[in-house]
């Protein structure tokens, strides 16, 4: 089965791609878990959330879209089918803008289950950034490989990320991928992974939009899987990561939420009842990544 990653059309299976472990068979056993997440870089974990839950969250999200014009009107809303202006949405905000709009989404990513088990995973009492990052992805849209610390690496540098697909999303429809191994790649840490976007204003501050080169230049191989509403997948800052294309009709949703120990400083962006989030980074015209690539020798 072949899939489209960036510019080209990868194997599963293949030099490039391969699927993704998951970590239910020790759910349980939180040494076996944090082994896990430090020997992979991630945990794909099937049935995490509520799948009810996480299903209510995304109607929220199809009436958003429904409400902005966004689906094809000659579907049910229920269906997602993305309309004519084919535009994505990114619903980014605090506490204060999500409530009113998306409860049931807050419920499934703040929920008991969640805090808990990053208060387990962790050893202590966690917090979770107030900000969160839902969005809906158009057809042809997908996000470029990235570290995440170079968003939010003004805190403790033990941020742990929870991708939730609301849906049941295969891979045709954008899933997201882990460059496994990118969590040891020396070099990229010690240049692009000291980048902080405010303050040196990179345009996107993904590393590439190219999977394959990455995989040239700096090893590894990509990692993905068709995900089932309920199902998540955590990692930490330094896990290059990716999403597939959406090649099909229908918006991909999904969010991205933040966890880490209420012990340890915190990246004061994202956190409060009206988050600053990015003050400064695309407000004047940015550096490339090819100038800064160039500069650090990547
Ligand atoms: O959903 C996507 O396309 C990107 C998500 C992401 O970058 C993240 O979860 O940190």
């Amino acid at each position: 089965m072949n899939v489209q990653f960036g510019e080209h059309q990868l194997e599963m299976g293949g030099k490039y791609l391969t699927e993704l472990r998951d970590s239910n068979d020790v759910i349980d056993d939180w040494t076996a878990l944090r082994g896990r997440l430090q020997e992979d870089g991630y945990l794909l974990i099937r049935n995490f959330h509520d799948r009810d839950l996480v299903l209510n969250a995304k109607a929220e999200f199809l009436q958003a879209l429904h409400e902005m014009g966004r689906l094809d009107p000659a579907f049910p809303v229920e269906q997602g089918v993305i309309g004519q202006s084919n535009k994505s949405a990114m619903w980014g905000g605090g506490a204060e803008e999500l409530q009113d709009r998306f409860p049931a989404f807050l419920q499934v990513v703040n929920s008991d289950r969640v805090m808990d088990f990053f208060t387990r995973l962790l050893g202590g009492p966690v917090l979770t950034y107030d900000y969160k990052w839902p969005r809906a992805v158009g057809h042809g849209g997908s996000t470029g490989a990235h570290y995440d610390i170079v968003y939010m690496g003004r805190g403790t540098k033990n941020v742990y990320t929870m991708w939730t697909p609301m849906d049941d999303i295969p891979m045709e429809q954008g899933t997201l991928a882990m460059c496994l191994g990118s969590q040891h790649f020396a070099k990229v840490k010690a240049t692009y992974g000291q980048l902080d976007v405010d303050r040196d204003n990179v345009i996107d501050g993904w590393l590439s939009k190219d999977p394959v080169d990455i995989v040239e230049k700096f090893g590894g191989k990509w990692a993905t899987t068709n995900f089932s509403a309920g199902d998540v997948i955590i990692f930490g800052m330094f896990m290059l990561h990716a999403s597939l294309i959406n090649t099909t009709n229908r918006y991909r949703i999904s969010s991205d939420t933040r966890y880490q120990l209420a012990a340890e400083p915190v990246d004061e962006r994202w956190i409060g009842r009206r988050p600053k989030g990015h003050y400064a980074w695309g407000k004047t015209p940015g550096k490339s990544m090819e100038d800064a690539r160039r500069m650090w020798g990547l």
